[in-house]
């Protein structure tokens, strides 16, 4: 990794002076990966599996990356038995579900949720936003009424055994939000489809028996989700103060694009939270996929696994981590 980190800095140094004869640091930067046209489908954790399956189907089938990856995701958020997407998920301190969400298509389209309640599917209201409106993100009451007008049904999310859970937290009611990898999982997931294009979604209930209002990374483009057609994407998993807090997705994607492999991104990008936070007692996890299908992904803990599929092979895979243990 040494050399790559001399090419950066060079590149930089490089970036630097063609700043001065004035040429634009947005300038499209050459890259030496070939765009694969094979579907394939990435996603988080164990409840990856089912979702890739989902989104291959679509996307084997002629759809778009991003029909797949919302698709993908939404079965998901339709579990009852996913503690942590959708209906099902976890709620705050208060006892109330409160949903994020996001999606990037291969053009730089976006569109997010953040806070919304009683709609069980926020990745379709967020594509929904990123097609109908002129914003990228609606948060709340007025992510609500907007997915009601669109004709989402309104629903109590809440089940019997997350409310269950929660009576049980409210015991101690200690507030003390450490994300490990068997309380809390998000559902990011990237798909290339047959033309070799990028898409991406990322949803969950968020940090359980968060503060009222709290929103994490995955509704926030360039935190838990980033998607750049010419280099690649990337979608994060864990404690999202630390994700927001070095924009992490985008990180991965822009190092990507600067000439690191997917690989080496996620891990560069789990090293810059080592560098500036105080990490030890939290989970984050990142999963990176280039334009030609090369796959990253890198945690600070142990435990983090995800799900890829292409070929007809659906895997889960166990990512490799900072700490070991
Ligand atoms: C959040 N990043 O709300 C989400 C939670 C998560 O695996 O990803 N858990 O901070």
């Amino acid at each position: 990794m040494t050399s790559r980190r001399k090419f950066l800095k060079n590149s930089l140094a490089v970036t630097a002076g063609v700043g001065i004869v004035g040429a634009s640091c947005a300038e499209k930067k050459p890259t030496a990966l070939v765009r694969a046209s094979k579907p394939k489908a990435l996603s988080t954790w164990v409840h990856g599996l089912p979702a890739n399956e989902e989104a291959m189907r679509i996307i084997s089938g002629g759809g778009s990356a991003l029909d797949g990856a919302e698709k993908g995701v939404m079965v998901i958020e339709a579990d009852p038995n996913g503690s942590s997407v959708g209906i099902g998920g976890l709620p705050d301190r208060d006892g109330n579900v409160t949903l994020d969400a996001c999606i990037m298509d291969h053009q730089g389209n976006a569109g997010a949720v953040c806070f919304l309640q009683n709609i069980k599917h926020p990745i379709a209201v967020a594509r929904k936003v990123m097609e109908d409106t002129p914003h990228v993100m609606l948060a709340g009451e007025g992510a609500r009424r907007f997915a009601l007008a669109q004709g989402f049904a309104e629903e109590n999310l809440l089940t019997e055994s997350s409310k269950k859970a929660w009576e049980e937290w409210l015991k101690s009611a200690e507030y003390n939000p450490i994300i490990n990898v068997e309380n809390h999982d998000t559902i990011g997931m990237i798909c290339q489809d047959a033309e070799g294009n990028l898409s991406g979604s990322c949803t969950t209930s968020g940090l359980a028996y968060k503060m009222h209002g709290r929103v994490g990374d995955s509704p926030i483009i360039g935190a838990g989700l980033f998607v750049d057609n010419d280099y690649g994407a990337a979608v994060a998993t864990g404690m999202g103060e630390l994700m927001m807090k070095t924009l992490g997705s985008f990180l991965v994607v822009e190092l990507i694009r600067q000439g690191a492999s997917a690989q080496e991104a996620c891990e560069d990008a789990i090293q810059r939270i080592v560098d500036k936070l105080d990490y030890k007692s939290f989970q984050v996890g990142y999963l990176a996929m280039d334009i030609a299908g090369n796959t990253g992904a890198f945690a600070i803990h142990p435990g983090f696994n995800y799900a890829e599929m292409a070929n007809g092979k659906n895997e889960l895979i166990d990512a490799k981590s900072y700490l070991n243990g």
